[in-house]
């Protein structure tokens, strides 16, 4: 068996590729051997037979494609004596591949501790037992030192990204003093909302393949039939992002929140259980941050990679399946500049009066 065992739960499995390339994102040139699990052993995640033929097969490194509890962590950590990751490391490190810019920096340090304060709660527990070796040596203390630091840290990390969150409200307004209307490009990630950022503002802000390229937004305004719009790009969403995260970014995402309006955009290249779980988590998670119900309009991004028998198809899918409303569905090209006219009037049509 290769090196790297990549445990992807059932749940996931109409999105294996999806979930691969997020691993790809972290172990590029590795050997990666997947295998379809389904988790939920209390203990252990995986079941008694996963973790024996695991261990049989001598991996070194295990990635498991969910949120482990840090209980289930420290047994596979303790069972297989392998270096153990799961969903929340993956993406964290994907992020810390990304941040260019020290408010990204600080708002991912920030997400990564509290994540971290779980799993050494549970270290402490488990050198009160003895079952575990302190933390630089130092035993039981060494991990309670290393948590009230943590715990400090993240007060002082908090502060920091409240001061910087004033910082982007400040800005914001006094954009919104020129009264232009904001509009928010959001979106799953890879969907093309860069791409059509900088297409629109004519701005040369990193677009990429791979997974969370924009982690600190931009905002650039642009000039369509004479009426002036601020537009915003923003970090992308995935199936079940670590709330960690989301409370980490919430600076950030809080663009979204006081825009006049959004621009969903949407991979019309991908199948259609994916463009519906696109949207779908697009939903819950402009929900979460409380921007539900925003005026928006859907850009059916990518079109010139299908057919225009497939755009149709996706149409009529959500159209009928979805029940959204087709007027304010319009499909384009980012890359190639196709129907952006056409999508910026839609939007210009949709803000409040
Ligand atoms: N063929 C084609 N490719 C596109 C189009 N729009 C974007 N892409 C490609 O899709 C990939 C993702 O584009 P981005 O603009 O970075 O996507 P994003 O939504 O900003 O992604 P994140 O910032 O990572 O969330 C890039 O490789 C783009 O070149 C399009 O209309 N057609
Ligand atoms: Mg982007």
């Amino acid at each position: 068996m290769s090196k790297v065992v990549v445990a992807i739960p059932k749940k996931y499995s109409n999105f294996m590729d999806e979930e691969v390339s997020l691993v790809k994102a972290i172990y590029n040139h590795s050997d990666i051997d997947v295998i379809v699990v389904k988790g939920g052993n209390s203990k252990t995640y995986l079941s008694r037979d996963v973790v024996k033929k695991l261990k049989e097969s001598g991996a070194r490194e295990l990635v498991v494609m969910d949120l482990l509890k840090p209980r289930q962590y420290f047994n596979l950590l303790k069972e297989l004596r392998a270096n153990v990751l799961d969903r929340m490391h993956i993406i964290l490190e994907i992020f810390v591949q990304h941040a260019g810019s020290r408010e990204a920096q600080i708002q991912i340090e920030l997400a990564k501790l509290r994540y971290e304060l779980s799993i050494i709660k549970e270290a402490v527990r488990r050198a009160k037992m003895g079952e575990l070796h302190g933390y630089l040596g130092g035993g039981e203390y060494g991990y309670e030192k290393y948590y009230t630091m943590a715990v400090r840290r993240v007060a002082r990390l908090r502060r920091e990204i409240e001061h910087l969150r004033k910082l982007r409200e400040i800005r914001r307004r006094n954009r919104e003093k020129l009264g232009y209307p904001h509009v928010a490009i959001v979106g799953y990630t890879c969907a093309g909302k860069t791409t059509l950022f900088n297409y629109i503002t004519k701005n040369y802000k990193p677009v990429g393949p791979e997974p969370f390229t924009t982690l600190n937004p931009k905002a650039s305004s642009a000039c369509y039939n004479g009426v002036k719009l601020v537009f915003i790009d923003t970090v992308g969403f995935i199936r079940d992002l670590p709330p960690q995260l989301i409370e980490a970014f919430y600076a950030t995402l809080e663009e979204i929140v006081y825009s006049d309006a959004i621009i969903v955009t949407v991979d019309a290249s991908k199948r259609l259980s994916e463009v519906e779980a696109s949207i779908t988590s697009t939903n819950n998670l402009l929900e979460s941050i409380g921007a539900h119900g925003k005026r928006a309009v859907i850009a059916l991004n990518k079109i010139d990679l299908v057919t225009s028998n497939r755009v149709n198809e996706i149409l009529e899918f959500l159209g009928s399946k979805l029940k959204l409303d087709l007027n304010n569905v319009v499909p384009i090209s980012a890359a190639k500049g196709l129907n952006i006219g056409r999508l910026v009037e839609k939007v210009i049509e949709v803000l409040p009066k």
